[in-house]
């Protein structure tokens, strides 16, 4: 399935299995790895109760990923999780054009053929939904390998006029708002401002791990914004639009808007701020058990920011270094593990933490400044478990 190397995936899944491996409980050829090294058991948590069960992709409808089983690096496609506001248009890709008007030299229109003449590029990236929460298991997640054709390039081939301020992003998708008493149609959109949409990772990407890009998450052509949250990442991307101004919109203005208590040069107030790049953030999602050893698994997400550390604090004790997955990248989500050796019967809290190089740590939700609405969730999730005897 994978470009390079169709048993990649299968290799992916053996790696994060490998502490067991090197363990010499038992060994097993990469290719053969089932998702749990065999007497590795799922230890459940005793938090959230264990009745949250995504159900396989349905047209339509949301799509969560079960984060207790994950067991490698890159999301399958079928398996990422799906999230839309106005349905999920059918675009003939051989009708489609995308658009690029405004505040630019050249308008542009190119079909997908066109788009596929240009230059590719590849990268590995992960995010979330920005109302992703504990509450599922944080399963508005996924990580995958895109392909697709560089925004800067494109945006400098149409050259953004002086005057040009932001790049708006449309979907095909469109939807009945009723906006001061009118329903008015409205497409899904967002933008950003010209200097974050220059930014050299953004694409518009047209695969997905190897595949076209799947219908649930945008065929023939989506925005992917390489560390922002899922909302920032238009689907069935059908117009990009340059203006001079900012563009108002459900989902920029009033939705996906989270309300922060915040000191603003000294006095404190109420700011209201879309949601946007991803903030530092790290949880566990998984904790199995094989023999002796406990380990604990999880994810970390931000904006690219390279990372110092990512720890773990067993029933309040000192903070522990985990192991980061080789094979992260700044974009992609960071798997991290740790080896749990003196575990205890009984009821344990476990949590992670992760540091960035400028030092900013991943605070615990209550010294976060006070939020309104349940954007942008990136405390700390202290997680329980129960060890058996
Ligand atoms: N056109 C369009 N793009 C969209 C949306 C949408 O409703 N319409 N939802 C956004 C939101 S809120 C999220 S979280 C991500 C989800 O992307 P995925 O379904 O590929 O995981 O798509 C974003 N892009
Ligand atoms: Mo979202």
């Amino acid at each position: 399935m994978h470009p390079e190397n169709p048993d990649r995936r299968a290799l992916l899944k053996g790696a994060l299995n490998t502490g067991i491996v090197t363990l010499g409980a038992f060994s097993v050829p990469h290719w053969m790895m089932p998702a749990l090294a065999q007497g590795e058991v799922d230890v459940p948590f005793t938090d959230v109760p264990d009745t949250f069960n995504p159900q396989p992709v349905r047209p339509g409808a949301m799509h969560f990923q079960d984060t207790r089983r994950i067991d490698s690096f890159f999301t399958d496609n079928d398996d990422f999780y799906v999230i839309q506001h106005y349905g999920q248009p059918e675009i003939d890709s051989a009708g489609y054009q995308l658009q690029v008007t405004g505040l630019v030299q050249r308008e542009l229109k190119l079909s997908l053929a066109q788009l596929r003449e240009r230059p590719a590029v590849e990268i590995d990236a992960g995010f979330e939904c920005g109302g992703n929460s504990g509450r599922l298991f944080h399963g508005l997640i996924g990580n995958a390998r895109w392909r697709g054709v560089s925004l800067r390039d494109l945006l400098e081939e149409a050259g953004i006029r002086p005057e040009g301020k932001e790049v708006v992003f449309f979907g095909a998708d469109i939807g009945e708002e009723e906006i001061r008493g009118r329903k008015v149609p409205k497409a899904f959109a967002r933008s950003m401002s010209v200097e974050d949409a220059m930014s050299a990772h953004n694409m518009l990407a047209f695969e997905m791990n190897g595949e076209p890009l799947p219908h649930y998450h945008g065929k023939p052509l989506r925005l992917l914004a390489p560390g922002w949250y899922g909302v920032a990442n238009v689907k069935w991307l059908s117009q990009i639009h340059v203006q001079d101004t900012r563009y108002m919109g459900r989902f920029m203005g009033r939705d996906y808007v989270t309300l922060k208590r915040e000191m603003v040069g000294g006095n404190e107030r109420w700011v209201e701020n879309s949601v946007a790049k991803m903030n530092l953030k790290s949880a566990i999602v998984r904790v199995t058990r094989a023999g002796d050893v406990h380990t604990l698994r999880g994810f970390v997400l931000n904006d690219g920011t390279p990372l110092r550390s990512v720890e773990v604090s067993i029933d309040n004790g000192p903070w522990q270094q985990a192991t980061i997955d080789p094979q992260a990248s700044q974009f992609s989500w960071k798997l991290f593990s740790f080896e749990w050796r003196d575990a205890q019967p009984g009821e344990h809290t476990v949590v992670s933490r992760v540091t960035d190089s400028n030092g900013l740590v991943q605070g615990r939700a209550e010294d976060l400044p006070e939020r309104v609405s349940y954007w942008e969730e990136f405390g700390q999730f202290p997680r329980r478990v129960m060890i058996g005897a």
